[in-house]
């Protein structure tokens, strides 16, 4: 928390803003979402804020941006990328940018990410709701004797608000894996019997960050690619920009409604 609130000072030196309302995480595909939200005020690269990292993943962008939120008052803080736990920089590192937003005032985090999908009818380019979530990386954001509940993770009244402006969004579980291969298909099956609707390499450690420090959490996936096995075809980083630009407008527009509503 003591680097997450230098990071927030320099983010209010640089923005001329006290603080924010609301901060999202723009994972794999949802990088062209940023513009529609709103008019952008500032823009930081990402070296120069403590405890920050450039982007390491093709299709992120580097910069944390403060956006006016269109027909409100509310700022919102964008970060462009994220650190992923299979970077190796360790739990910290990958929930800084959540802290960050927590030092600078957000009271709501929005956590995006591009996964696989284990339903066939979620078409690549479908927006998903994540309901709730299984925490396959056996870490912890929380260190020491920190039992907190997630009966609510993902804040039902988000959801319901997503609902409010797309009543046809559909919802599903997370499955977070370690990465940064992809899963086999008996891996895919395997959480398929558990549970899972989607799998991915991020969010669920971000969450937990988020939900411990008090803040309401809407977490967001778009499918970008049938995970391994669900589709004969394999497999490719390629395939998810590809989806990620040709549902950017979709996906856009959806977050964008959502959190003009916040
Ligand atoms: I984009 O199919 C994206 N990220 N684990 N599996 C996992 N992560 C992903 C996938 C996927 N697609």
């Amino acid at each position: 928390m003591d680097v997450a609130r230098g990071a927030a000072s320099v983010i209010a030196e640089r923005t001329g803003l006290p603080s924010h309302d609301v901060a999202l995480v723009l994972g794999s595909g949802w990088g062209p979402t940023a513009d529609l939200l709103g008019e952008t005020l500032s823009s930081i690269d990402n070296t120069e804020v403590p405890g920050f990292a450039k982007a390491a993943v093709e299709g992120h962008s580097g910069t944390i941006r403060s956006v006016h939120i269109a027909n409100s008052e509310r700022r919102a803080l964008v970060f462009g990328t994220r650190t992923h736990y299979y970077e190796g920089r360790g739990v910290r590192s990958v929930v800084h940018a959540v802290r960050t937003a927590a030092a600078a005032g957000c009271s709501t985090m929005v956590l995006t990410n591009g996964c696989g999908g284990l339903r066939p009818e979620w078409a690549p380019g479908t927006p998903v709701l994540i309901r709730d979530h299984l925490n396959l990386t056996a870490a912890s954001p929380l260190v020491g004797a920190t039992f907190v509940d997630l009966t609510d993770l993902y804040t039902p009244r988000l959801r319901e608000l997503a609902h409010e402006v797309d009543p046809d969004l559909p919802e599903g579980v997370y499955a977070q894996f370690r990465g940064p291969h992809y899963e086999t298909p008996a891996e895919v099956s395997m959480v398929k019997v558990l549970g899972a609707d989607l799998v991915g390499m991020s969010t669920t450690l971000e969450a937990i960050a988020a939900h411990a420090l008090g803040m309401e959490v809407l977490g967001i996936s778009l499918v970008t690619n049938a995970a391994a096995g669900i589709s004969p075809a394999p497999l490719s980083h390629e395939e998810v920009l590809e989806a990620g630009r040709a549902a950017a407008d979709r996906c856009g527009r959806l977050l964008a409604q959502i959190v003009g509503r916040l």
